[in-house]
């Protein structure tokens, strides 16, 4: 059997500190008809796809800076772009930053957030990134700051999935690629489209060995993620030099045996499209990686109940 879905992976470039939100809902709602043109039924943009990145900058006053954030999903700026998908019969998923309403305690929480819109224009659910990167202090040594410690909260509703676009979808974030509990916890799910958004800054201050190898990378995780856990894998970037920082393109449709089928060729708004069986993800699920037949849980008790590494007691020296 078959289960064929049209995806759009939707890179964007730069967006600079003086875009307005609305010219950049422009561009998306552009690279949604170049989605439509290749029959595609889902166009993933990619993490905080509204505005520049602005944890590269410092500030004292948070609350300063809340006009990065939206307070409502649709917002008003993004209210075109839901209306012209459900026109089209199109879905998306869309990530942001989230400023919430103030709960009981009267307090307002920030997280970096990717909402899911069916094709009728209903919203599936949203995706709070659990894996926050970076430093939550002012690092003058740094070229660059990457501060989504200081302007974001880690969520603790971790990662769930949703019966959408005819399969089990799952979103992750930007730096939640790189850890394997992410794609395992939705793959016990049985997930079989994780869309992720990223935004990868090339240079890497804690240790600059690093950067020639950021592509390698991000490769490694998402094509690791996918097949072993026999799942479709969307990875979108903004790329591009933004601010001065160049940040990794490379967006790419990644199947279920790990193999990448379509990748973005540029580092600028650029659509690439994968017609992906989403019954291939059996292939996978069904033999080598049958968890139910091959799991081993009770031996891997360390992975939840055990934060940080803790290493064998040293030999005795006599
Ligand atoms: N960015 C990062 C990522 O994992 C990061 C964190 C910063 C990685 C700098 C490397 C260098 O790609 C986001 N947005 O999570």
């Amino acid at each position: 059997m078959s289960r064929y879905i049209t995806i759009a992976a939707a890179q964007l470039g730069p967006i600079e500190k003086d875009h307005s939100r609305e010219s950049v809902v422009e561009r998306l709602i552009a690279m949604l008809h170049q989605a439509v043109s290749s029959n595609c039924k889902l166009v993933v943009f990619p993490e905080l796809a509204l505005t520049t990145f602005f944890p590269r900058w410092y500030t004292e006053d948070l609350a300063g800076h809340d006009h990065y954030y939206e307070t409502s999903m649709p917002s008003p700026a993004t209210q075109p772009l839901f209306d012209e998908a459900k026109r089209l019969g199109i879905g998306f998923a869309l990530g942001y930053a989230e400023l919430t309403e103030p709960g009981a305690d009267g307090l307002q929480h920030r997280f970096n957030t990717t909402v899911l819109v069916e094709r009728d224009g209903t919203i599936v659910g949203k995706y709070r990134k659990v894996h926050i990167p970076g430093h939550e202090d002012d690092e003058p040594w740094r070229p660059f700051q990457h501060l989504e410690r200081r302007y974001f909260e880690e969520s603790n509703e971790g990662f769930g999935v949703h019966r959408a676009f005819d399969g089990i979808v799952g979103m992750a974030t930007c730096n939640d690629r790189r850890w394997p509990e992410t794609y395992r916890e939705m793959g016990l799910q049985g997930v079989e489209l994780i869309l992720i958004g990223y935004n990868t800054p090339i240079h890497y201050a804690p240790d600059p060995g690093q950067n020639a190898l950021q592509g390698f990378h991000n490769q490694l995780c998402m094509q690791a993620g996918a097949y072993q856990n026999g799942t479709w894998v969307v990875g979108v970037a903004k790329g591009g030099v933004e601010a001065g920082v160049e940040s990794l393109a490379q967006s790419c449709i990644i199947a279920p045996s790990g193999q990448i089928v379509a990748q973005a060729t540029t580092t600028g708004d650029e659509v690439i499209t994968a017609r992906c069986d989403l019954d291939k993800c059996k292939d996978f699920k069904e033999t080598l990686f049958n968890f139910d037949r091959y799991r081993r849980p009770e031996v891997y008790q360390r992975i939840t109940s055990q934060k940080g590494v803790i290493e064998p007691p040293e030999n005795p020296s006599n």
